[in-house]
């Protein structure tokens, strides 16, 4: 019998019982060790009902996916699922936790499912750039029709135990926390009440119903919209489809052919690389597991601006109270009003309860003293970039907060060191960048100064995950990992507009790549006068730096959406970004008063000039420590500036494009195009010179 696979029978029932920590994956040994006891299970005269149930926090959470990419190894899981359907003994899957992609699809292959209520059920093969390989494009429908399984496929969103009986896909839900006991129950009543095998397969009547139906091309019209530049979502509708065109053996076939294809696709490699990402941020390099965290119960916010209210919302939806100040009366009630409206849309569109909406709201408590901060155990400062204000700021909470209380600051750009020098006590100075909307950007890049403390490091990582956030701890420099990168994009892309391309051009080729908005149209949602601002903040300590065009923009009012015009201008209440043609005249302008003649830019050279300056400023932030692995600097920019995930991060996406390629263009725009930004990366040039990749590091 295997490791991880056992049986035994208690009673008329067989018992078999996954134990593959953490989440009862299904790699070669629990595939073959489930056929194994099947097999044995079937041989026992004995038993006259199966119960597959899994020890530890959860059902099959799915195939293993460490093993996708290699070679795959027999019994594959269309075998053992098409195993399970065929057993003569009625099998019971027993579910608690999750029951997830191919996990699901062996609990499809059985012939009765029974479920703890605070299960949850689902296909996220979509999201790993997958579809449902073992059965789950043909057996789901036939339980849900048409289409809640393309949904459910499609989205890759998992849905509760409720819901999951609601739509037949289980069978029973009990309460309680003791799955083997439920299990054993309904397999017993299984026997007394003398249930038939029951095989999906043959359930046919939901088929029958949504045969021929235009829900499938439904779903592809949808997904051009939200699943621009996906390959696997689309091939997902084509499996669902083949299960009301094909008969069930030919469904499968179809629906293998189309996972090959998914398999085979650079996507997939994108997609698990993030998965993997975002899992491996949480452990930070240097600090072990067993770091001290300090308890956060209560939090700070100092400024109730934008950001000051999404941060403060993030510690409301988890049931933490927050103390918010401002310096005056009127901006606390405009902050405080813009929180109630933003829950007060999530009631409307059914995401909260009105009650939910008011909890929250009794969680936040307007301030205009800092003693109100006399207790908290965190405080997060996020008043607009200045170093003056902030240092005073940090002095006045030196002051007043506890021992031991943590003194973050939200700047997205100035020195984390500088800032915690105007205290006492630096090595509870931490960067806490948050992203707009604060409320709803996942990412939270975590700054470390050279004093903060492993405890201090330790907790705010804690803190990231409690709030829903994917926390990555990052160095401290101009603009961190995320900026300092976005700002050599923005250089670039500046220079490229001053040079002949236009505005639209460049965000095209940033869309065309993967990017939900392009730089300018992301200057234009951020505001110009952002960007202006710190500028001329560089100015005004004495740094050169170039005129531009965006400072007429600016100077004219001009400052993106809120004033429905910038880079590009925006119709009454519409986001979309229109190429305005007076803009182009400010710009042909500027290149005269600059005596630029400008010239032809291509779309390669754009995505050259803009992603690959990236590449090798990420590969430098590696060099310098600011970053601990590449995976850092993917995952930064996959949930914090809406780089692709299925192209796996900027780092990951340029192995896949080829170092040398990159190396070579980065030395050709050295010569023609000039700046520190073109200066080849040491790490970038031992790379391509040793024939390795990031990917190696
Ligand atoms: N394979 C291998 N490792 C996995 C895994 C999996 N399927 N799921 C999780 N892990 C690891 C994870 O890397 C982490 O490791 C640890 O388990 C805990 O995970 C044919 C082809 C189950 C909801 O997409 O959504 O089936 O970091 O930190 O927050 O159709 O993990 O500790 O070393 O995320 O409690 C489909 C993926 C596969 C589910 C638990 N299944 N997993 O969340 O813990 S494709 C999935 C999750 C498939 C078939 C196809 C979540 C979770 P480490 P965690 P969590």
């Amino acid at each position: 019998m295997s490791e991880v696979v056992s049986y035994n029978r208690e009673g008329s029932i067989g018992v078999i019982t996954v134990n593959y920590p953490p989440v009862n994956a299904l790699g070669h040994a629990v595939r073959s060790g489930l056929l194994a006891a099947l097999e044995q299970g079937q041989n026992d005269a004995e038993a006259r009902a199966i119960l597959l149930v899994c020890e530890g926090r959860t059902f099959i959470a799915g195939a293993d996916i460490r093993e996708f990419g290699k070679p795959i190894q027999e019994p594959l899981l269309p075998t053992l699922v098409n195993a399970l359907e065929n057993s003569d003994k009625p099998l019971i899957a027993a579910i608690h936790g999750t029951a997830l992609g191919g996990g699901l699809e062996t609990a499809l292959g059985c012939h009765y499912r029974v479920a703890l209520s605070n299960a949850k059920v689902g296909l996220p093969e979509v999201k790993l750039g997958l579809l449902p390989g073992a059965g789950g494009t043909q057996r789901l429908p036939r339980l849900t029709g048409a289409r809640k399984a393309l949904e459910m496929i499609t989205t890759g969103e998992f849905i509760g135990a409720n819901d999951a009986l609601a739509l037949g896909i289980l069978d029973a839900v009990e309460e309680g926390d003791d799955i083997r006991a439920v299990g054993m129950a309904y397999a017993q009543k299984v026997i007394d009440d003398k249930k038939p095998v029951r095989r999906v397969r043959d359930m046919n009547d939901k088929i029958e119903a949504d045969k021929g139906s235009d829900v499938f091309d439904q779903f592809r019209d949808e997904l051009k919209k939200r699943a621009r530049g996906l390959f696997s979502p689309f091939k997902c509708v084509d499996a669902v489809e083949a299960a009301f065109n094909l008969p069930f053996e030919e469904g499968l076939k179809r629906e293998r052919a189309l996972f090959t294809e998914c398999m085979e696709s650079p996507q997939r490699a994108g997609l698990i690389h993030s998965f993997f990402g975002e899992r491996e941020v949480s452990k930070v390099k240097g600090l072990p597991k067993d770091t001290p965290v300090r308890d956060v119960n209560t939090v700070g916010i100092i400024g109730a601006g934008t950001m000051g209210g999404g941060i403060a919302m993030n510690f409301a939806n988890v049931g933490i109270p927050v103390t918010i100040v401002e310096v005056k009366q009127e901006a606390l009630d405009k902050g405080l009003a813009i929180i109630r409206r933003n829950y007060e849309n999530s009631a409307k569109k059914g995401k909260l309860t009105q009650e939910q909406v008011e909890q929250r709201m009794a969680l936040i408590t307007p301030s205009l003293t800092y003693d109100d901060f006399r207790d908290v155990d965190l405080v997060i400062e996020a008043v607009f970039e200045n170093m003056a204000i902030k240092k005073e700021i940090f002095a006045r909470l030196d002051e007043v907060c506890k021992p031991g209380a943590i003194l973050a600051s939200n700047t997205s750009t100035l020195d984390i060191d500088e800032i915690a020098s105007a205290t006492s006590r630096p090595e509870d100075v931490v960067g806490m960048h948050f992203f707009s909307p604060a409320n709803v950007m996942k990412l939270l890049e975590n700054v470390r100064g050279s004093k903060t403390s492993d405890e201090v490091k330790a907790t705010v990582m804690a803190v990231s995950r409690k709030i829903g956030k994917v926390g990555v701890m990052v160095g401290n420099c101009y603009g961190f990992v995320g900026n300092r990168m976005l700002h050599k994009r923005g250089t670039e892309a500046m220079s490229l507009v001053d040079e002949g391309a236009t505005p639209q051009q460049v965000d095209k080729v940033l869309t065309d790549l993967g990017f939900p908005m392009g730089q300018f149209a992301m200057s234009d949602l951020a505001g110009i006068d952002v960007g202006y601002r710190i500028r001329e903040e560089r100015r005004k300590s004495g740094e050169d730096i170039p005129a531009s065009w965006m400072d007429k923009l600016a100077e004219q009012g001009r400052l993106g959406q809120k004033t429905q015009a910038g880079v590009y201008k925006y119709e009454e209440g519409s986001r979309k970004p229109i190429p305005d043609p007076e803009v182009e005249q400010l710009i042909e302008q500027f290149r005269k008063e600059q005596g630029i003649t400008p010239r032809e830019i291509t779309d390669q050279e754009i995505l050259e000039r803009c992603v690959y300056v990236m590449v090798n400023e990420g590969a430098k932030i590696l060099e310098e420590g600011i970053a601990d692995r590449p995976l850092d600097i993917d995952i930064v920019w996959i949930y914090g500036y809406g780089f692709p995930a299925y192209r796996g991060g900027p780092m990951f996406w340029a192995d896949q494009e080829g170092l040398d390629t990159i190396l070579s263009a980065v030395k050709k725009y050295q010569d023609t195009v000039g700046g520190e930004q073109w200066e080849p990366a040491a790490l970038l040039e031992r790379l391509v010179r040793e024939g390795k990749k990031f990917g190696d590091l």
